[in-house]
């Protein structure tokens, strides 16, 4: 049917759900194989990190993937970033467009986010859940207020639709090299929030430096204007140099 190896081998359809990750949690702990996906058409309750909406109208791409790496490895951290390259080497590849990574978890284009990554790990049955949003056949217009200023989307992008069966087939097959790369220990992260100057802002804390690497365990390394680093595991990144 296609050339997908391990993840989306297996893909599951809905037209309407509340979310893909909790389809697919719940697949999980039913005893889905590593590389099971969620797709929907709708997602009536998409969430983003911290709860945070997703907005997720028809003509979007919203799936999710089991897997069933060690999710007793701190290296678990760089799943988003892969799922990240793997979107963006997508997008590029496809549509010829600069679509690039933002720490830790958007693709960009210009500085407007058109996709982001939900991971959900389950220590306890050893399982992550990697959630995918892609902004593809929608108009801006159609997102709430308050995400139109910093959203777009491929059809906004490139004045026409495109194909989600393309955009999924290629997705799955990058998302699968990506993976591979991870498991054999040497895994390439592009991120073009390195060299960057940037504002990290956490739930107890917000810092400005120059974002230097991201390490092998997915944190970002942060220099700090009097020279110190710090390494920081999460939180929301915006790119001081382009406004994104
Ligand atoms: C994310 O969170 O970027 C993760 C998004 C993951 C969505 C997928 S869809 C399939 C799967 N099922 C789910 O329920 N979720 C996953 P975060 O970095 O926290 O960004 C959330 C913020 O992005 C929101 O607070 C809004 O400001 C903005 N936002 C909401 N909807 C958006 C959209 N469609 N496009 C761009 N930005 C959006």
């Amino acid at each position: 049917m296609n050339g997908h190896r391990t993840l989306g081998q297996k893909i599951e359809h809905f037209t309407s759900v509340d979310s893909t990750n909790d389809i697919a949690k719940r697949l999980a702990r039913e005893g889905a194989g590593e590389g099971t996906a969620v797709i929907a058409d709708i997602q009536e309750k998409g969430r983003g990190r911290l709860l945070r909406e997703w907005s997720s109208p028809l003509g979007g791409v919203w799936l999710s993937v089991i897997l069933r790496p060690d999710t007793t490895s701190e290296r678990i951290s760089l799943l988003p970033l892969i799922a990240g390259n793997a979107i963006a080497n997508t997008l590029n590849k496809l549509y010829d467009i600069d679509a690039r990574t933002r720490w830790p978890n958007d693709v960009l284009i210009g500085n407007k986010k058109v996709s982001g990554v939900l991971t959900e790990l389950d220590t306890a049955e050893n399982f992550i859940v990697v959630g995918i949003g892609i902004n593809a056949n929608i108009d801006v217009s159609e997102f709430p207020e308050e995400v139109r200023g910093i959203a777009t989307t491929l059809k906004e992008e490139m004045g026409r639709e495109v194909s989600k069966e393309e955009l999924i087939d290629c997705l799955f097959l990058e998302l699968d090299d990506m993976y591979e790369q991870y498991g054999s220990g040497l895994v390439e992260i592009n991120c073009s929030t390195i060299n960057r100057r940037v504002k990290i802002i956490t739930e107890t804390y917000e810092l400005t430096g120059t974002a230097k690497e991201v390490d092998e365990t997915g944190a970002l390394i942060l220099e700090l204007e009097d020279g110190t680093t710090k390494r920081i595991i999460g939180g929301d990144c915006i790119h001081l140099d382009d406004s994104a």
